[in-house]
């Protein structure tokens, strides 16, 4: 039955299981942690479990191996927030993952400080269940979806700074209400945030309209270099080696603008490369998973989802792209 008619509570058989274990926690040390490199849903669902931990008496802290990106500072609010080297009794307290498919992807200063993860809160499906305790939910669009849910069914405390944390983690990890993991559950719960507090013009604003010129400087270049091949079917964006300094942006920056090549009528595959003297970096993504760009990043060192791969590999830029278009002819023009 398609979610459109069965709104689904992800967390609606271990609710009470969690909460109770949340509410038990009072009086203990915490530390809320997430992925490395962290987003909009790994800082929104830390920042949400960090403080409804703290209104129920414990002593909650949300650490992440990175600062938290430029962008989403301004959800942070009053959540203590650490990195790892700056909390001295991480190995005594109680760890909660969220956001995390992998212990690795706490990164290598949270690991080497902490014996286990007590409680791992996900929602991919890849997640390894490394946690004594473990609540994987594949069908939920974000993190920050599972928190909702428990945190609305089990009428746990919700302040305007976590509505709108959660907000975020839904909004960034749907690609704004996009993606196919989008349900009406996800609207459903929205608008309870709503109703707490969150607004979404500020999480708009915020995330997608306060860009650093250096970005759209970069965002130009990019846009600027596309080609076209196998009759406009592969769009490609190369970004030089000496494109950083002369935009002054930096390399996360390049996060997402693979998409612009990706859009464009009639493109099945849209590719951004990231050119250095002796190597490239590179990201495809495909319209259509039939495409099957993993197995393409797979021939460079790379790997990844049908539709969304990336790789790096030890090529020359003057070898590699000639070795890409011979790739994609197997997919574009396969023999018989
Ligand atoms: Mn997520």
């Amino acid at each position: 039955m398609p979610q459109t008619q069965n709104i689904e509570h992800c967390t609606a058989k271990d609710g009470l299981a969690i909460a109770e274990a949340l509410r038990g926690l009072a009086g203990r040390k915490v530390a809320v942690i997430g992925h490395v490199r962290p987003d909009g849903d790994c800082i929104g669902s830390q920042v949400a479990l960090t403080r409804c931990l703290n209104s129920l008496g414990a002593d909650a802290i949300a650490v992440n191996e990175h600062t938290v990106p430029r962008n989403l500072s301004a959800f942070v609010g009053d959540t203590p927030f650490f990195q790892p080297e700056a909390v001295a009794d991480l190995s005594e307290r109680f760890i909660i993952s969220v956001d995390c498919a992998a212990m690795k992807r706490l990164g290598p200063k949270v690991c080497e400080r902490i014996a286990q993860v007590a409680i791992n809160i996900d929602h991919h499906i890849s997640n390894e269940s490394f946690a004594r305790a473990n609540y994987i939910y594949p069908n939920a669009s974000a993190a920050a979806e599972i928190l909702g849910c428990l945190l609305v069914d089990q009428k746990l405390p919700i302040d305007a700074v976590t509505a709108q944390a959660l907000y975020v983690g839904i909004y960034t990890d749907t690609g704004q209400f996009r993606f196919a993991s989008t349900s009406a559950y996800s609207f459903e719960l929205c608008c309870q945030l709503i109703a707490h507090g969150a607004i979404p013009s500020k999480a708009a604003s915020e995330i997608y309209e306060n860009e650093p010129l250096s970005k759209i400087l970069l965002l130009r270049a990019f846009l600027d270099s596309l080609r076209f091949e196998y009759g406009g079917r592969f769009c490609v964006g190369i970004l030089p080696e000496d494109i950083w300094e002369s935009t002054g942006a930096v390399h996360e920056q390049a996060d997402g603008m693979v998409d612009y090549a990706r859009t464009i009528e009639g493109v099945q595959i849209g590719a951004l490369l990231e050119y250095r003297k002796d190597s490239v970096k590179g990201s495809f993504r495909a319209k259509d998973a039939s495409m099957r760009v993993d197995l393409l990043a797979a021939k460079f060192n790379g790997g990844g989802h049908a539709c969304a791969a990336g790789f790096n590999c030890d090529m020359k830029p003057e070898d590699f792209y000639p070795a890409m278009l011979k790739a994609l002819g197997e997919i574009f023009e396969p023999k018989a």
